[in-house]
């Protein structure tokens, strides 16, 4: 070889191996920076974001430790009950008498006692509906329990649930409407205040407030005015006085489902874009505001609310989860007529695996009647509904003997998925391809329900899941989803096998799998896959 060939040669091989070092000098540092970006409530995009780093932001997201707390409980009571119980009517126009207000055999310790056997753990009592009547006696306006003939006008609903449910070791919160058709100031400046000196009345005066759940409906007033409602000054009262409550619907940390029929969506994301103007996102962003001074509340029913491809979009994420409120009635408050519509055991059921069962929380409604006392015909679809839930996922569940994972990090091994619950999460050390999981169960048996769950406080990650039975020498898929979240309940045709493969196909960086149970449910669900 010619020298001058042999040195252009060298020169060449020098530049390569620059290249190459560079190449992974380059890729080394955006790994270490992806692993640097921090568990937050929030995450702000850049413009210059691929899509994968906003996948990795989105991973990053976590709840705030209301919202983990709320989430956990998993099951609500909401009580509809007020001067409509009387009328007869869904909604009053604020012209009632208070006179009518009697529920004469009114007893929280019964509503507390009958939600807590069906194992609901936070009540919420609404302390006043758009008719304005309040169940406490407030110093705001004449129109409340003080001028009801109920308890010589000395009572106090407000304050006997929320006693009941300390007793009984339930959580309480309130709904409060902000639509009110009796106040006269409704429609002008001063109604903000007089609606904060009622929040303010609530959150100081009734202890802990777990949750304040504000209604989206914004009617009419006196003279046909609207009110604009000033959400930012009752979310800092609400902060300052019960930072422990969560501000439900149109609040700031936790979302309206986006329906009334108890169901969530298969893809249910608690991380979503926060919408917000370049300004407001600017001023979160450099912490010269928080979330609780600028969010707009606004409601949120389209199909997708956090795929790959909406949140590409986004210019932050944050932590939003959803709540399903559904009444066990076809009304929001009690009507006799309405005795023999009670949801059974078995819609509940169904309304269990699709709002719990798909990373939400149950708000199950059930109205107090008329003499102040949960009805028989609602304690009977309870109970029925209580029984079902223990004999699926108690008397039903599966024992698993064995585990074996694809992959697996030191301290999150797949073993800890043998418990029903474990104390320690599944997390694989490979990224950006499939990892699976085996389970060999005791014997061959029957079962439909596959459970899964994530660590929710390292956030939601996982995106699309399958799962295969080992049936006939071969692996046969029987279910497949998509978001898991802090719970995922997916039923099927009942399947005998003693080997089973979960297969997470995507994820949007490595995940937490903290919960793995198959179950024999009590109930058939009909369809598979649901
Ligand atoms: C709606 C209200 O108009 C209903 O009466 C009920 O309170 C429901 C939970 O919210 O917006």
């Amino acid at each position: 070889m010619k020298p001058r060939l042999q040195s252009k040669i060298s020169l060449i091989a020098i530049a390569l191996t620059l290249m190459v070092f560079s190449a992974m000098a380059i890729s080394r540092s955006n790994f270490t920076r992806q692993r640097e970006i921090p568990l937050k409530n929030i995450q702000f995009i850049d413009s210059g974001d691929s899509a994968e780093t906003i996948a990795l932001k989105a991973s990053r997201v976590v709840p705030t430790d209301r919202q983990l707390k709320w989430q956990k409980r998993e099951l609500a009571a909401f009580v509809h009950f007020g001067i409509n119980t009387f009328t007869g009517k869904e909604h009053g126009d604020g012209m009632e008498d208070p006179a009518i207000f009697n529920p004469v055999d009114f007893d929280a310790r019964q509503w507390v006692r009958v939600f807590k056997e069906a194992g609901l753990r936070l009540v919420i009592l609404t302390a006043k509906h758009h008719d304005g009547f309040c169940l406490w006696p407030t110093s705001t306006t004449e129109h409340s329990v003080k001028r009801s003939p109920w308890r010589q006008g000395k009572g106090d609903v407000v304050r006997e649930v929320a006693e009941a449910c300390r007793e009984e070791g339930l959580d309480f919160g309130f709904y409060l409407s902000p639509w009110d058709r009796h106040e006269k100031t409704y429609g002008t400046p001063e109604y903000n205040r007089f609606f904060q000196a009622q929040l303010r009345e609530l959150l100081t005066n009734y202890g802990p407030i777990a949750e304040v759940w504000f209604d989206g409906y914004c009617g009419e007033g006196p003279g046909g005015r609207k009110q604009v409602y000033d959400w930012n000054s009752y979310y800092r009262l609400i902060r300052s006085l019960q930072p422990g409550a969560v501000i439900a619907i149109m609040g700031p940390d936790v979302r309206w489902v986006g329906n009334e029929s108890g169901l969530a969506r298969e893809s249910e994301w608690s991380v979503i874009p926060l919408k917000a103007s370049e300004e407001v996102l600017a001023r979160l962003r450099a912490s010269q505001a928080s979330i609780e001074e600028v969010f707009q509340p606004e409601d949120l029913i389209g199909e997708d609310l956090g795929s790959r491809r909406v949140i590409a979009g986004a210019k932050a994420l944050f932590w939003y989860p959803a709540e399903v409120d559904v009444s066990i009635r076809p009304g929001w408050f009690y009507h006799e007529s309405q005795n023999s519509q009670v949801k059974t055991p078995e819609e509940l059921f169904e309304i269990y695996l699709k709002s719990v069962g798909r990373n939400s929380v149950l708000l199950l409604n059930i109205p107090a009647d008329r003499r102040g006392l949960i009805s028989e015909s609602d304690i009977r679809s309870l109970r029925g509904w209580r029984l079902l839930l223990d004999r699926s996922f108690n008397e039903g569940y599966i024992p698993k003997v064995e585990v074996r994972a694809s992959s697996e990090r030191p301290g999150y091994e797949a073993r800890h998925l043998l418990a029903k619950q474990p104390e320690v999460a599944w997390s694989p050390n490979t990224r950006g391809k499939p990892v699976s999981v085996e389970i060999f169960l005791k014997t061959e048996t029957v079962f439909d329900c596959l459970e899964l769950g994530e660590d929710i406080s390292s956030g939601q990650r996982i995106e699309e899941f399958t799962l295969e039975a080992w049936k006939e020498g071969k692996w046969m898929e029987i279910a497949r989803g998509t978001t898991v979240g802090y719970k995922r309940l997916l039923t099927f045709r009942p399947v005998i096998a003693g080997r089973v493969r979960l297969t997470i196909l995507q994820s949007r960086d490595l995940f937490y799998l903290n919960r793995l149970n198959l179950y024999k449910l009590a109930v058939q669900t009909g369809k598979p896959g649901s």
